[in-house]
């Protein structure tokens, strides 16, 4: 099992006669044994803030949402589809993602670009930005209101067992909801704080999940659910990983888990859940990401990644649908 420590800030000095530059330390992940697993420190680059970073990600977002709500036609076509039939993508999806370049290569030229829709660009600041232009792009295509622009920057490479998401904000359009979370700074819904909510007992709690495009992955999710649902208050499938994980920090779900997350489904969410006060892991003590991320309060969270592991919900020792 892993806890996590407070986030905290440092000011570090690189080498002698450097600049003073600030330094982010991560999230400290630290065993119940009391081994600190991975403190990774990255560096911001000079004269360059949390703060500011966040600001960025939520105008981004909030563009990107109003260009896609006022371009949303009387009928959403599918432009193409990714994994499987069902895994759709619309003009609007493009149209999202490339403002969203756009704006940071107007921005912050020198930072890196990961997004669902279009080709990685390389950067040189160390940070990169990581965008899902519509999370819940099947809410989108049918009129179902459930369905965000996220943005998040992170420090390290663009991956969840490594990044330290910085700051990030999940627009959700259709009734213009903004979560953001800078690191260190906290998580707010419209402006107001929010915090995890702490519900009694596993059997009290609502939880969220999610299910992947591909059949033979649906099968095993479908198992999992059975052992799940008996051993909780009901389960929530709303059709956005990223609105899941800010419905979890602002108390409208208890807990939350999934397979098959890519990084722009989570990396918005997961600051915003974790600075409310989150635990987010994988199973096993391993860190969040593809193959399982379990979120929600300390305590509970571990009840619920128990079940998960008895029934191998992250594949671990099965077949992977990919
Ligand atoms: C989707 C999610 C959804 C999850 C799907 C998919 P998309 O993202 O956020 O909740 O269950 O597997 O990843 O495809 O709408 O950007």
């Amino acid at each position: 099992m892993v806890l996590y420590a407070e986030p905290a800030t440092e000011r570090g000095r690189r080498g002698a006669g450097a600049s003073v530059c600030r330094r982010i330390v991560a999230r400290v992940r630290v065993r119940q044994d009391g081994r600190v697993i991975s403190p990774a420190p990255h560096e911001l680059p000079d004269g360059v803030t949390v703060t500011e970073l966040r600001d960025l990600a939520v105008r981004l977002a909030t563009a990107a949402g109003t260009l896609v709500r006022e371009g949303r036609p009387e009928r959403v076509e599918v432009a193409a589809t990714k994994s499987s039939e069902v895994d759709p993508v619309t003009v609007m999806d493009r149209a999202s993602e490339d403002l969203l370049r756009e704006m940071i290569a107007a921005e912050r030229p020198d930072d890196a670009i990961l997004g669902e829709e279009g080709d990685d660009v390389p950067g040189t600041s160390g940070l990169t930005w990581v965008l899902d232009p519509i999370d819940g792009t099947v809410n989108y295509l049918y009129g179902v209101a459930s369905w965000a622009v996220s943005v998040a920057v992170v420090a390290g490479p663009p991956e969840p067992a490594s990044w330290t998401v910085l700051a990030g904000c999940v627009h959700s359009v259709a009734d213009g909801r903004t979560w953001s979370a800078g690191l260190g700074e906290g998580a707010t819904r419209d402006g107001a704080p929010v915090h995890v909510g702490a519900p009694a007992s596993l059997s009290t709690s609502l939880v969220g999940t999610g299910f992947g495009y591909d059949a033979g992955r649906r099968r095993e999710q479908a198992a999992v659910l059975a052992r799940v649902l008996p051993e909780i208050r009901d389960i929530r499938r709303l059709g956005s990983a990223a609105i899941d994980l800010c419905l979890l920090a602002d108390g409208s779900l208890d807990l939350y888990y999934e397979r098959g997350l890519n990084p722009w489904d989570m990396a918005a969410g997961v600051v915003v859940a974790t600075e409310a006060g989150a635990v987010v892991t994988g199973l096993r003590g391993g860190p969040a990401g593809n193959a399982m991320t379990v979120a929600g309060p300390a305590g509970l969270v571990e009840q619920l990644a128990r079940i998960l592991e008895e029934v191998d919900a992250d594949g671990a020792g099965g077949v992977d649908h990919g």
